[in-house]
């Protein structure tokens, strides 16, 4: 039974594979390291993660979903929320960066990026974003912004205007579906929507240097629902300290990825 079991699974491998298609969350470029929780906060369950980042000894995270975007300043070992800012209906909350005392707020469909002063979430400004809004971090002064695609695009933080983009592959192969990012020791990581895995890319060439495993972390926290993926990244670069959390994750986990030189806490 056993034995025909195996043929069976190799039979459909060869199919897929012979349809150039292959089985979700199988890559066989970059080496995959799987992530090791350090420590675990609570996270508002109700929270549809879009964007996360560290600052100045606060979390800060954007939500998504139409009536119930949000921008949040959390307390990191508590997430209690210490401030929130809710969105218009019309806008469903996306990607988050920080570039000086601005916080940069995606929104997926609308074409607005929504600037935020980050010490009381006052409005100062506005810019139009062609495309769909994702993810967003910043690297070199630039903003770096996904759209779902395998594109990373560089745009001016002053002007929002684009400089440039990236595509993103692992072992010569576009990585789709680029969701959240962060930049982590000069990488940019990124979730990838839908997949329990974390990308690490070079900046440089667009290169998957290696893959965070995240799969232990989802299914403790997604509570078996598809549409609560992992989506949520926050880097210290002070500690070294890396979060992680997702869509209606109840909690935020800190992780370290043995093996990745930017992966460990200090
Ligand atoms: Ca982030």
């Amino acid at each position: 039974m056993v034995r025909r079991l195996c043929d069976v699974f190799l039979a459909v491998l060869v199919l897929l594979v012979g349809l150039g298609l292959e089985p979700v969350g199988v890559w066989a470029g970059a080496p995959v390291l799987p992530a090791t929780v350090v420590a675990r906060f609570p996270h508002d369950a109700e929270a549809f993660t879009q964007g996360l980042l560290f600052h100045d000894g606060a979390l800060y995270e954007s939500t998504g979903l139409y009536g119930r975007s949000s921008l949040r300043r959390l307390v990191p070992d508590t997430g209690h929320v210490l401030a929130r800012r809710n969105l218009p209906r019309e806008i469903f909350g996306e990607g988050l960066a920080l570039v000086g005392d601005r916080l940069y707020q995606l929104s997926w469909k609308e074409g607005r990026v929504l600037v935020w002063r980050v010490t009381d979430f006052a409005p100062v400004g506005e810019f139009p974003l062609e495309g769909e809004g994702w993810g967003v971090c910043v690297l070199s002064g630039r903003l770096v912004v996904s759209d779902g695609s395998d594109q990373l695009c560089f745009y001016d933080p002053a002007n929002f205007t684009k400089d440039r983009c990236l595509t993103v592959t692992d072992d010569g192969r576009p990585v789709t579906l680029l969701n959240e990012l962060e930049t982590v020791s000069g990488t940019i990581w990124a979730n990838v929507w839908g997949a329990d895995r974390i990308a690490v890319i070079d900046p440089a060439t667009g290169r998957v240097l290696a893959w965070v495993d995240c799969a232990a972390l989802v299914a403790e926290a997604a509570g078996g629902n598809r549409e609560n993926v992992l989506n949520g990244i926050a880097w210290d670069p002070v500690t070294g300290r890396i979060w992680v959390t997702g869509k209606r994750w109840s909690e935020i986990f800190v992780i370290k990825v043995p093996g990745l030189p930017a992966g460990g806490t200090r």
